[in-house]
């Protein structure tokens, strides 16, 4: 889309008010697994270059940001998210000079990059960190070490500083013998927590920003920034240690307790954001920031995103994506609807007047949302089932991100063996959980990851249904290149975008459509949201209005028919005597059917239609 052909609203309109003029407001991002995009050289691994070639078909889907996982030098622990450099690509992906031609070419395409900043933790073989084991070294305080528990002999069970566990399984300490003491990692013990307290490490994190910025990207995704100030007491101990003046919480089922209540949303967060925002952003325009809001309600997200505070853009909250959760993340339960609207009508309601939401399902660490909360059982299903979803989402207000595949439909990855996982949460989950804690069967286990594991959205995107489903050339293979690190989903023969792209019904082409209508419409970017008929556990609908503007949603969130709910079917009711102020926006069925649908008051399975309509003058 051209920027003439945008609509661009008066401030006043825009984040109503409260931001000047953010670029972002009806902007769509699309987040790139790069390991599992495109792989350019046949290692079997996506890379950069393989991100520049497809640059085309994104710009075809209209979105306007690019979000990448990392690709900085790393040991590859968690995929990226352990970083030894910061300031280096990772030779699986490339070198500095293609990610320099790649943000050239996304440029010139009008897309914008941000870059993903993994700044909780580093990597265990990060220099700071190296440094960091020796007491005598300046960079000694950089990371949480901290002694034995007094009585037990360092490095012995028993002896770790408090009880907490990581959360890929076991101790959240691990003991490192040349320097005598534990460190801190909230992940795998190749994550070591920095330590945000000290003000070097701040100034360290900062510059490098800095570094990126002034190359030409266009801002960050923040991983678990809101994890960077944790709680302790005022002599600095933090929960659970010996002699601390705050409790750790009880050992839950897998024999360690939790650090999160302690360490998301601390205490310092606004300040260390606030610090950040003035070192690396003030002076500089058209960037974008958006945080991973681990323990972020939703009034903090209003307070953190309301542009008069300073601090983040935007923050990706969890309570819509954690409503089918009984406790942990392995036990899932069947979705119930009107969870998941209580969870989405509060994170909209909260930044009504100031501050902003970020509109996810999918992204690198969640199941695919048509398995989770769709119907990936029949292609008509699915194709169904993903609209109907994207529907829901993209019509709230706020900035949607798109994961790679998404717009296709893909699916979860069905593994049924665990030698098929590589996701170090999935493996180790399955060894703490089944072999040492006993808290769960093999089966039962089996089953979970099936559902929820990660590497359901990491498998390669489906470009076509060639071998590798064109992620990755079969004669690269054959000529002494590496398969994929990651099994192709073999449902690639059905659902790939060669496919897509020349159907017009496809779920490429949908997702197409709303983000055109975001661009275009300025209802669906700036419109006030209102739930409707929040008890209804098969029907979402809302509306969002704008002057006398008014869109009314309603998407049958479920594979039987569904009757409209009570406030929903009155509104369309006034909006057909208006029938000259009212037209379809958007749906998954033809007009005729979906007249039918509403004129006997039943929607077909997964269902979904934006309708707009102008509402009568107040007398
Ligand atoms: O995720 C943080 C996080 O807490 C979860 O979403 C996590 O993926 C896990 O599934 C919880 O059960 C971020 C990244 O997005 C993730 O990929 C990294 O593994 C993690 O931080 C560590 O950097």
């Amino acid at each position: 889309m051209t920027n003439s052909q945008r609509t661009v609203l008066p401030d006043s309109v825009r984040t109503n008010g409260a931001t000047h003029n953010p670029w972002w407001d009806d902007a769509v991002v699309y987040q790139i697994y790069p390991r599992s995009f495109q792989d350019s050289n046949g290692d079997g691994m996506g890379d950069l270059r393989g991100i520049e070639r497809r640059l085309p078909y994104l710009a075809s889907l209209g979105v306007d940001v690019l979000w990448l996982s990392p690709v900085y030098k790393s040991p590859q622990c968690d995929n990226g998210y352990d970083i030894a450099d910061y300031e280096k690509i990772d030779p699986r992906f490339g070198t500095m000079a293609d990610m320099d031609r790649l943000l050239a070419a996304a440029h010139h395409y009008g897309l914008r990059v941000i870059m993903d900043l993994v700044v909780n933790h580093t990597s265990d073989e990060h220099p700071w960190f190296q440094a960091s084991r020796d007491k005598n070294d300046p960079h000694a305080d950089w990371y949480w070490w901290r002694p034995a528990r007094p009585g037990h002999t360092p490095g012995s069970p028993g002896a770790e500083p408090n009880r907490w566990g990581g959360s890929f399984g076991g101790s959240a300490w691990t003991y490192d013998p040349r320097r005598g003491e534990y460190y801190l990692h909230t992940f795998s013990k190749k994550q070591p927590d920095l330590n945000w307290e000290n003000p070097q490490v701040r100034q360290a994190v900062y510059r490098m920003m800095n570094w990126w910025m002034d190359r030409g990207i266009d801002g960050f995704r923040m991983d678990v920034i809101t994890l960077i100030s944790k709680f302790v007491d005022r002599n600095g101990r933090l929960p659970g240690e010996a002699g601390s003046l705050i409790k750790d919480l009880p050992a839950g089922e897998e024999g360690y307790s939790s650090p999160w209540p302690f360490s998301m949303d601390g205490p310092r967060l606004d300040e260390y954001l606030k610090e950040m925002r003035k070192a690396v952003f003030s002076g500089r325009d058209g960037y974008m920031t958006v945080g991973e809001g681990q323990g972020i309600s939703p009034a903090r997200n209003a307070a953190i995103t309301d542009p008069n505070n300073h601090e983040l853009d935007m923050l990706f909250l969890f309570d819509h994506v954690d409503c089918d959760q009984d406790g942990a993340k392995w036990n899932i339960e069947p979705l119930r609807l009107t969870r998941l609207k209580k969870a989405l009508d509060g994170e909209q309601k909260a930044v009504g007047g100031k501050g902003w939401a970020s509109l996810y399902f999918d992204n690198h660490d969640q199941p695919r949302s048509v398995s989770r909360w769709g119907d990936d059982r029949s292609p008509a299903a699915r194709t169904r089932s993903a609209k109907a979803l994207a529907l829901l989402m993209h019509m709230h207000r706020g900035t949607p991100y798109i994961y790679q595949g998404e717009e296709l439909g893909m699916t979860n990855a069905h593994f049924t063996r665990l030698d098929q996982y590589r996701d170090i949460e999935s493996i180790n989950a399955f060894h703490q959980r089944v072999e040492v804690a006993h808290v769960q069967s093999a089966a039962s286990m089996m089953r979970s990851l099936a559902k929820v594991g990660r590497d359901n959205s990491r498998t390669p995107m489906q470009w076509d249904d060639s071998t590798y489903a064109g992620f990755e050339e079969a004669d690269a293979v054959d000529d002494g290149g590496k398969a994929p690190w990651i099994s192709v989903n073999p449902n690639k023969d059905e659902i790939n975008a060669e496919a897509e792209l020349h159907d017009p019904d496809s779920v490429f082409n949908f997702y197409r459509r709303l983000i055109a209508l975001r661009h275009t419409d300025p209802v669906v970017s700036a419109g006030d949201f209102h739930l409707l008929d929040p008890s209804d556990e098969h029907v979402y609908d809302f509306t969002r209005t704008l002057g006398q503007s008014q869109i009314i949603t309603v998407v049958n969130v479920s594979g039987s028919p569904a009757r409209i709910p009570t406030q929903a079917s009155d509104l369309l009711r006034r909006a057909d005597t208006r029938d000259r102020d009212t037209r379809l926006l958007i749906s998954t069925d033809t007009q005729e059917r979906l007249r039918h649908g509403i004129r006997t008051g039943v929607l077909d399975p997964w269902m979904a239609f934006s309708l707009e309509t102008r509402l009568p003058k107040e007398a």
